[in-house]
């Protein structure tokens, strides 16, 4: 029984320190607990590295490996469309004798990409290099070359990044603890730390022998959390100081993961804080599909303005055939891409998102003294209503021709064109301010396209 107020608080202070010592104990004994510094914190990258990533704003993402022989989606058929045995020894086929590394990368760099990031091993766990810690790899296929040396020296002769997918998930490996179907299943004898030993050998490889990586693109890490990740974050860092690592090398649960975020076929929203990278398929699957649906020109055009416009980066997918060549109709849906780059390029390369924010009347982008603006809806007056814009404006363009004039006042901006001069896919404005036009607080556009 409690007597006196003393007393009370005496007992208190004993409840309290008998609190924190457990902790304090249990900390140390379960030692797969990660401490609170390495919980919340995530190794900076260098800035450098960011604004170069971010200057280049579209990339090439492939999907490829022994699957591509099904037509199925690699990793989420193997034990669907296809039964597990059979998915596991399509490498045995697998002899894409077509594969020209050049021919892919020129298709990146005539699409007006500047980087490209390729999935060395997906879900299926089969490895697009001669792997030290597996057989399951090119090595093991008749094709036998290393596909991401011939990609990476590609890379490098035509200037174009060279970037690897790593899935952290592995469904063929017995050690990671899920399965296929879809990661559903679990393996009878799994042993996470033996496995955390095989993907930090596989990224080590990555790393060591493929030359200055733009980034890795962990995928899908499910069970793998900072436990296991941070360290090996750290370990990567280590030996590339400058390598980009994305959102998805472990298991978030509320921890703050990677250098830039990875919205997934969709456009990520309007965000100049954290940079980020949307991924898209140019159709349907990641994988090659016979007879997808591929995107039109101008999807794929709005898509890259839209994604620039919020201040992202696009990694757009092209997934080849089991002969190694890339779809001839995706060849040239890409050079088409790289036309329009060629004369508009200069309003996405090296620009930040804004001022304007995107909405169904288009994007803006701005670099330097200049504001780019992509107009895909007009009001029924063919004009563009927006709010004041807080620069004076100098000089406007209309980079898709035509005579565009503008009214500028301290209530509003209104720019107007004749109808026979907007262009289908996006009318292009460069308007010279005087000013950094970065410092112009962005705004939202309101809807007054009538429709
Ligand atoms: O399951 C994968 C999918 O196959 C594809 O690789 C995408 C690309 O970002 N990532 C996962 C789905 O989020």
């Amino acid at each position: 029984m409690i007597k006196s107020r003393e007393e009370r608080s005496m007992y208190m202070l004993s409840r309290i320190a008998a609190v924190i010592i457990t902790a304090a104990i249990a900390s140390t004994l379960y030692a797969s607990e990660p401490n609170k510094e390495q919980q919340t914190s995530w190794p900076e990258p260098d800035p450098k590295a960011v604004k170069a990533w971010q200057d280049m704003r579209f990339g090439m993402f492939i999907h490829w490996g022994p699957v591509s022989l099904t037509g199925h989606e690699i990793g989420w058929s193997r034990g669907k469309e296809t039964p597990v045995e059979k998915y596991d020894m399509l490498y045995k086929e697998f002899n894409p004798v077509k594969f020209n590394a050049d021919e892919w990368v020129k298709t990146a760099a005539d699409a007006g990409m500047k980087y490209l990031v390729i999935t060395t091993k997906h879900h299926d766990g089969f490895c697009l290099w001669p792997s030290e810690v597996t057989d399951y790899d090119i090595g093991g296929t008749p094709f036998k070359r290393d596909v991401l040396k011939e990609l990476s020296d590609a890379c490098k002769k035509h200037g174009i990044r060279f970037g690897t997918y790593y899935s952290v998930c592995d469904w063929h490996n017995p050690a990671y603890p899920l399965g296929s179907p879809g990661g559903n299943t679990k393996k009878p004898n799994p042993d996470l730390a033996a496995y955390d030993k095989y993907l930090r050998a596989q990224t080590t490889e990555l790393v060591k022998n493929y030359g200055t990586l733009v980034t890795m693109w962990f995928d899908v890490p499910q069970v793998y959390d900072v436990t296991y990740g941070a360290d090996m974050v750290k370990e990567l860092r280590a030996l590339q100081p400058d390598i980009l690592i994305n959102n998805r090398a472990y298991a978030k649960r509320g921890l703050s993961v990677g250098d830039y975020d990875t919205p997934e076929q969709k456009i990520g929203g309007f965000n100049r804080e954290r940079p980020w990278e949307t991924c898209m398929t140019i159709c349907r699957q990641w994988a090659w599909k016979p007879n997808d649906e591929m995107k039109s020109l101008k999807q794929c055009i709005q898509t890259l303005i839209y994604t620039a416009g919020g201040d992202g980066n696009l990694l757009f997918n092209v997934g080849p055939m089991p002969d190694g060549l890339i779809e001839q109709r995706q060849v040239e849906r890409l050079k088409e891409m790289g036309n329009w780059m060629a004369k508009y390029g200069d309003g996405i390369y090296g620009t930040r998102g804004g001022p304007f924010k995107p909405g169904k009347w288009g994007a803006s982008t701005c670099k330097n003294n200049t504001i780019y603006m992509f107009v895909m809806e007009w009001s029924p007056d063919n004009s563009l209503h927006l709010p004041a814009l807080e620069k004076q404006i100098k000089q406007v363009k209309s980079l898709t021709g035509g005579d565009v004039t503008f009214n500028q006042t301290d209530k509003n901006l209104i720019f107007t064109i004749p109808a026979t001069s907007r262009d289908e896919i996006a009318t292009v404005l460069e308007i010279t301010v005087d000013g950094n036009a970065f410092a112009i607080t962005p705004m939202n556009v309101e809807d007054k396209s009538g429709k």
